[in-house]
């Protein structure tokens, strides 16, 4: 086998049988810019061709700090030790000792990084890593009004099915039911709220729909019970909801029947939910919004995280624990995503871009596994759930191991499962919904895990597609729930799942400044998988 220092050209390489050892020497190749000639003319031939329609159709549009994971295993007071400790240590370069100079190198696999003196535990375990859930190849539509019907019927039934697993819905009548009752009489109710409206007194009345029909539900604003009162006041249309009351028929002939509701629920996660947890020490780190190609990409705030991530930078116990990255969309800056986005880009071919990200990902350490699911900036189409990134961008990825996926996904990395999603819905619910805003994605993202829905508004800036099949439907509960897209950091708990929004790898473009977003470009949040406890790495401050 050639050694790296030696002439290795692509020709060699196809008579290498291993695979791992194929994807380890075309790192090697990236990284030394060692160029398939053949295969760029081919490349060029294909950037000039304009980007098929299904390919590009979004024309228009648009320090180290802990934090706390979830409550059921670590106690806070071990998280706050770690916390402070982490919070005073500065990132610096690690200056390696005269005894680690002298050191025996690590024996290292092929790795592009074979003189490094650092011994990440992450090297010593395979990836354990399955996917999901992925809509890639499975996205089934005839283009018309039908998609859309199939679609809602599809999203009504799975949000019906996980409502009954809610011990008090058991008595809940279909709507036809209850409009045929002829005197006033207490009854229960799951629907979707077709429209919501606060009434000029302040109250809140819903229309209500299942598969049987329509009801209206009224709720006070001096209802007994408050909680219910704000309930209504952060809903939405699309969002399916529980409502207990009394009905009253009214007089069929000049008015309809109403319910005067007492109590409204979402479907949520159960207050008993137990989030999984690796049995090794390796952690996850998430990014997102890197918008390789554009000139506010932050080269230098990544070659950090490079730096991190081989050893070199800030807190190697972290970084050698590292055994996956996953990247949430808009890896790349994209083209014609916007109007005149040209002028905005240093990389103005999206062929170039994704060569870019392979030089970039030629660097990462090569036990650490790459997940890669496309946002609205990837050559996919814009409407959600999108498949993964076509090969012919991504061959260079593919074949130094990034596993392209579609969007939304769900991944298991040693046993805990997290569910990835752009975020396009984000902002339709920051504007819809009283008290949510950009600067908190981690407040949104409650709200969509506690409407089990990750785009549960239809007809607003987010484009769903008109799949025969519902995508967004959160049925399966993640131990992780990680979003990009608004380029703001932000981790919390929810019920035990722990929330990340990956913030950036892009300083505030003139787009954003318009729009008063202040983003958090270099803050990499990290998830132990043992512990599900969340770290903010923080590569600007040093
Ligand atoms: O989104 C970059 C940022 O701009 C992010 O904070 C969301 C916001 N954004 C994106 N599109 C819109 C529209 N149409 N209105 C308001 N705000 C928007 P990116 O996906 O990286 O372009
Ligand atoms: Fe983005
Ligand atoms: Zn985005």
């Amino acid at each position: 086998m050639p050694s790296f220092k030696s002439i290795l050209t692509i020709k060699m390489l196809k008579n290498i049988s291993d695979t791992e050892i194929q994807k380890a020497l075309k790192r090697v190749l990236i990284k030394k810019g060692i160029k398939n000639e053949s295969k760029n003319i081919e490349k060029r031939q294909i950037s000039r061709e304009r980007l098929k329609e299904n390919d590009n159709p979004k024309i228009q549009s648009s320090s180290l700090t802990s934090i706390t994971g979830p409550s059921n295993q670590v106690s806070s007071q071990n998280v706050l030790d770690k916390s402070t400790q982490m919070a005073t240590q500065p990132i610096q370069d690690v200056k390696q000792s005269e005894t680690r100079k002298k050191a025996k190198p690590i024996k290292t696999t092929g790795t592009a990084r074979s003189s490094l003196k650092f011994n990440p535990i992450a090297k010593e375990h395979s990836a354990e890593l399955k996917i999901l859930k992925d809509p890639t190849g499975k996205l089934y539509t005839n283009g018309d009004y039908e998609d859309f019907f199939d679609l809602t019927t599809d999203k009504f039934n799975k949000l019906y099915k996980l409502m009954l697993k809610r011990a008090e819905v058991h008595s809940s009548e279909k709507i036809n039911r209850i409009l045929r009752l002829t005197s006033p009489i207490d009854v229960s109710v799951i629907g979707l709220i077709n429209e919501i409206r606060e009434t000029k007194n302040g109250h809140y009345i819903m229309n209500l729909e299942d598969l049987t029909g329509t009801v209206n539900a009224l709720i006070r604003k001096n209802a007994k019970d408050q909680d219910s009162f704000k309930m209504a006041q952060r809903s939405i249309p699309d969002q399916m909801v529980y409502v207990e009351g009394s009905y009253n028929p009214g007089d069929s002939a000049r008015s309809k029947g109403i319910i005067f509701a007492n109590s409204i629920t979402k479907i949520d996660i159960p207050y008993n939910f137990k989030a999984n947890r690796a049995s090794l020490p390796l952690s996850l780190a998430m990014i997102s919004d890197t918008h390789i190609g554009s000139k506010e990409f932050e080269e230098k705030l990544w070659n950090r995280f490079i730096k991190f991530l081989n050893g070199k930078l800030g807190d190697r116990d972290a970084a050698g624990k590292i055994k996956y990255i996953i990247i949430n969309g808009d890896l790349i800056d994209g083209v014609g995503v916007y109007p005149d986005q040209k002028e905005d880009l240093i990389i103005p071919d999206i062929f170039d871009q994704y060569k870019k990200a392979a030089e970039m990902f030629s660097e990462i350490p090569e036990y650490i596994k790459i997940i890669y699911s496309p946002g609205n900036h990837e050559p996919v189409r814009n409407a959600i759930p999108r498949p993964a990134v076509p090969k012919k961008y991504v061959s260079e990825l593919l074949d130094i191991g990034v596993k392209c996926v579609g969007n939304p996904t769900m991944v298991s990395t040693h046993g805990v499962n997290t569910l990835a999603f752009h975020g396009d819905s984000m902002l339709d619910l920051n504007l819809m919904v009283p008290g949510l805003d950009t600067n908190h994605p981690e407040k949104t993202m409650k709200e969509i895990m506690e409407c089990r829905h990750l785009a549960p508004i239809f007809g607003k800036k987010t484009q769903i597609a008109p799949t025969n099949t519902d995508w967004l439907t959160i049925d399966k509960i993640p131990d992780i729930f990680h979003t990009g897209h608004v380029h703001i950091n932000g981790m919390d708990t929810y019920k035990n799942v722990q929330l990340v929004n990956s913030g950036c790898f892009q300083s505030q473009t003139d787009f954003m400044r318009s729009l008063g977003i202040t983003p958090t470009p270099g803050v990499v949040p990290i998830v132990e998988l043992d512990t599900l406890n969340g770290i903010k790495l923080d590569l600007k401050n040093h």
